[in-house]
């Protein structure tokens, strides 16, 4: 071989930057790191394939007799299947154990941020630290019931509001205990309509504490424990709602009270938010104890001095993944991307520090920034990188503002150390981000009358075809952002109002499907009629990931409001997760289904390999507690699945014939009148 040839064949393949994405930025920035020659998650895309064993659920490691893989045979099963690892475990006990781990990984991720909040929480409670206050007096006044904490006291007859501070303190107490209380259940399951508690109740999944629903899972999976895969997933089940109604929705809560509960607030998203005469600070993972403290010092006068002292025009912060998500929603503070975004934010070159927590974070973020003069922050103790270059700042409570002053003083220190090599896209849109439960119920009943029926009659009367809740990750073994878009456009364009978290969120921030204008643009007649009528988007922010507990909660709000059911299960509404990748995603996926809903998720599910188990995931979850697993890959099939499983929940509702009657006033109206 000549040595050019042998050359090019060592040589790693690189992504074609228009296959990476949809997106202008990405194609932009892709193509600038090729020509720097620094490595993104496309190239290793490129480069890397996945496990074809791995890939379906079927690959086991729980013990050193193996890895034990049982991959589908090609063609299929026929006849018996007889495919087992060393200790006889069957291809649905492995893939059941597999799936419920993620569940476990996910749901642990989840409820250990919330747990962490639960800490700052009880700190500010007990007035240990004078960073966090609480904000939001009404959202704990309006939570403390579900602790059986009292909000009212008796004093001479008459009955008074009870002091915030002692309401705080309880809360506090209580919240935390949820994950370690030695008995009962959660509190909040109760929050769900009570049909669905008393589904889980029946099939005995009703979770006793957070914690513990994780630990077992780990138990249960363990060489030589549980072999049912029904019962697996039993106790899947039960992590998974510990993590919706429990852990997730603590978090919200308590970030609610510690921070305030988000009203819709305009912004903007996409790497052209970042600014050249700027210092640009971004803020990347999960968790806005400290992100928050970052906001309120970026915007002290005398930072903003302090950044124009070293020859800056300012200071912009923006935000990558959910932490982008909570800082968006709460004080508009713009996207700098999604996750597949977070590399190419410092190929820009004029990152000057980028502090990330927890979860979604790419170790390759290190040496990205080798090749720059960005200082790469870790902040959190259970979130370390080994690279050297790395800066940690261990965050905590109690000096919060001395560590959010130290990081955002060496962002602008480092200003000055900016090379050359800038360049940062120029995309952006506008965006309206940060619906809350709250919120909506004032958006769309009105300021005084407060209520979710009017979302229901416009649903009833078939303006409103449905609800989608679209969420999740973006995953480089797809085109960034196309399945999140494809399939949200499709559902708005057939009237299905669509919620969004996470990365779903973000993408859709940036194509402009957050504005109140994206409902001429982009949807059907009865939808676009009611989001002109009100002015909010087609598409609602809900927030982070975390924040998909909002999306159980505005759910039961549906059902409360009357007239489409008495259950999540019977309401026009479906999940899904386009371009899903993280444990997180199956843990959510499994409490959306067995909250009742009708759940499709993208790129692949890790029970291919195991069909009986799949099988079992869909129509026995379906008669158990009305909500189904599905995997659909062509996003245009993945949106019509949805809304034939809203076509058939109006059926059930024996509303379908109202839509029939609204489509035909749009469009016969005009004929009838020619
Ligand atoms: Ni959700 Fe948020 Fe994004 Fe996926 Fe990661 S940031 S918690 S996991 S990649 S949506």
């Amino acid at each position: 071989m000549s040595e050019d040839k042998e050359k090019k064949a060592k040589a790693p393949k690189l992504a074609d930057p228009i296959e990476c994405s949809i997106d202008p930025a990405t194609q932009e920035m892709q193509a600038r790191a090729q020509q720097l020659g620094i490595d993104t998650v496309f190239d290793r895309a490129a480069n890397m394939k996945p496990c074809a064993i791995g890939i379906q659920g079927t690959c086991c490691k729980n013990c050193s007799m193996g890895p034990c893989r049982l991959p589908l045979p090609k063609g299929g099963i026929e006849g018996k299947d007889d495919r087992k690892g060393l200790c006889g475990a069957t291809a649905n006990t492995i893939a059941a154990r597999n799936f419920i781990r993620m569940v476990a990984g996910g749901a642990s991720a989840h409820s250990d941020h919330g747990r962490c909040v639960a800490e700052v929480f009880l700190s500010a409670a007990r007035k240990e630290t004078k960073a966090y206050k609480i904000k939001d007096e009404v959202k704990l006044r309006s939570i403390a019931p579900y602790f059986d904490v009292d909000i009212t006291v008796e004093k001479d007859g008459e009955v008074k509001d009870r002091n915030v501070d002692e309401i705080a303190l309880e809360v506090a107490e209580k919240a935390m205990a949820e994950w370690g209380k030695p008995e009962g259940e959660l509190y909040y399951l109760k929050r769900a309509p009570e049909a669905l508690y008393e589904k889980w109740k029946k099939n005995g999944v009703l979770p006793r504490n957070i914690d513990r629903e994780i630990v077992e899972i780990m138990h249960r999976t363990h060489m030589g424990v549980d072999q049912d895969y029904k019962n697996l997933i039993k106790q899947g089940t039960r992590a998974a709602i510990a993590d919706g109604w429990g852990g997730s929705m603590l978090a919200t809560d308590l970030q609610d009270v510690l921070f305030g509960t988000p009203t819709p607030l305009q912004s903007e998203a996409n790497l052209g938010v970042m600014k050249e005469d700027h210092v640009n600070l971004i803020v990347h993972g999960h968790e806005p104890v400290l992100s928050e403290m970052i906001v309120a010092m970026s915007q002290k006068p005398e930072i903003i001095e302090y950044a124009k002292s070293k020859g800056a025009k300012g200071l912009q912060l923006s935000g990558i993944c959910c932490t982008a998500n909570e800082i968006m929603q709460r004080h508009g503070i713009p996207y700098a991307g999604t996750f597949l975004q977070q590399e190419l934010a410092i190929i820009t070159g004029a990152c000057d520090a980028m502090v990330v927590d927890i979860q979604c974070i790419f170790q390759n973020l290190a040496n990205v920034a080798k090749c720059f003069h960005t200082k790469l922050i870790t902040t959190h103790p259970i979130a370390k990188m080994e690279q050297d270059n790395v800066i940690h700042i261990e965050f905590d409570e109690h000096h919060a503002v001395e560590d959010a002053e130290k990081i955002v003083r060496m962002a602008i220190d480092n200003f000055a150390n900016r090379g050359a090599e800038v360049m940062i896209p120029q995309h952006k849109s506008p965006c309206v981000a940060g619906f809350s439960v709250e919120s909506i119920l004032y958006h769309l009943g009105g300021t005084f009358r407060g209520t979710y029926y009017t979302l229901n009659d416009n649903i009833i009367n078939g303006r409103i075809r449905g609800i989608a809740g679209v969420v999740g990750c973006n995953n480089a073994r797809n085109k960034h952002n196309e399945a999140h878009i494809t399939v949200i456009k499709e559902l708005i364009k057939n009237d299905v109002i669509v919620l969004t978290t996470g990365c779903s969120g973000i993408a859709c921030a940036m194509e402009g499907l957050m504005t109140p204008e994206a409902a001429a643009v982009h949807c059907g007649p009865g939808l676009a009629e009611v989001c002109e009528t009100v002015g909010i988007p087609p598409v609602l922010h809900l927030g982070s990931c975390v924040d998909n507990s909002r999306i159980l909660l505005a759910a039961t709000e549906v059902v409360k409001a009357g007239g489409l059911g008495n259950d999540i299960c019977d309401l026009p509404a479906a999940g899904s997760a386009p371009e899903w990748m993280s444990e997180k995603a199956i843990s959510i996926g499994h409490y959306f289904v067995t909250s009742g809903v009708y759940t499709v998720f993208g790129v692949t599910l890790p029970t291919a390999g195991a069909p009986v188990f799949h099988d079992y995931l869909s129509k026995e979850l379906e008669k158990m507690y009305g909500g189904m697993w599905d995997l659909e890959v062509d996003p245009i099939k993945h949106a019509h699945k949805m809304i034939a499983h809203i076509d058939k929940k109006r059926k059930e509702l024996g509303i379908d014939k109202a839509r029939e009657r609204v489509l035909m006033d749009m469009a016969d109206r005009q004929a009838l009148e020619a």
